[in-house]
Parts: C-alpha cells; structure tokens; sequence
C-alpha cells in the first residue's frame, strides 16, 4: 500500500512541478459568440490578421468543413500573437504543428490564446478534432515572416 502511496506522490508532484516549471495552465477565457451569426460578425464575417495600437497581433480565426480562415494567416516573429478562434459548425481543432500553439475550436465559443513564434518559416495548420469524412484534407498554413524594422 505505501508503494501504491508513494506512485500517487511522485505522479501529483510530477504534475505540479511541470504545470509550475512550464506555465502549464487550463483554458481560462470564456467568450460566448453566436455560431450561426458569424457571417454578421464584425470580427468574425471576415476574419483576419489585426495590429493593434500597441503592437501585439490578434488573429481571428472561423473553422468550418473543411477549412480555415483566413488561409494563409500571416504573422510576424518575435511579437505576441493572441489567436481567437470558433468554429461555423462542429467542434475542430486548431493546431499550429510543431508549436504549443493548440485549441479546440467549439461552436458558439471563442477560444483565445497567445502565443509567440520565434522561428519564421512555413507552419502547417490541422485539425486535431474528427469532424467530418473529409477531415484529413482540413490543413491550413500559418507564415511567419521575419519582421524588418
Ligand atoms: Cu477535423
């Protein structure tokens, strides 16, 4: 039994240790938008890369079958990208392969985060979430472009 006790020990150390080393957090951000209202949007009807005044990136991102938009994103590196992402219909994902960049994107919320990408180049973007016959041709591109100041 202590054995079984000192597992669950080393388990729920290891997890805190990781979450508190890695800034490992849960999704906190809770944002409601009217999935079949998208279209009227003022963010969403036309998604896209903006700058705000203060420099950081957001990106507004629709999932549907079997796309995203926009399609390529284009972002710079080395500044913090906040991507608020939903979907038109069924539950996707949202991954930027190769990056910690990774959300669910879930009809009728906004999934935000941020994140920023150090190395410029070509990144592939999937969906991580069946959601349809077709799901393996949901593949998107995210540009990074280094930026030239
Ligand atoms: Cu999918």
């Amino acid at each position: 039994m202590w054995a079984a006790v000192g597992l669950l020990v080393i388990f729920v150390g290891t997890i805190v240790l990781t979450a508190a080393n890695d800034a490992v957090h849960p999704p906190s951000h809770i944002e409601t938008v009217d999935p079949a209202a998208l279209a009227d949007s003022p963010e969403y009807g036309n998604p896209a890369v903006a700058v705000r005044p203060d420099g950081s990136v957001v990106v507004s991102v629709v999932t549907q079958m079997y796309s995203f938009s926009p399609d390529p994103i284009v972002v710079p590196a080395n500044r913090p990208v906040t991507f608020r992402v939903t979907s038109a219909d069924v539950m996707h994902g949202f991954e930027v392969v190769g990056t910690n960049a990774n959300a669910m994107a879930i009809p009728g919320y906004v999934s935000q985060f941020t994140v920023t990408f150090k190395k410029p180049g070509e990144y592939i973007v999937g969906c991580n979430e069946y959601c349809g016959v077709l799901h393996h041709n949901m593949v998107g591109k995210l540009i990074v472009r280094k930026e030239s100041r």
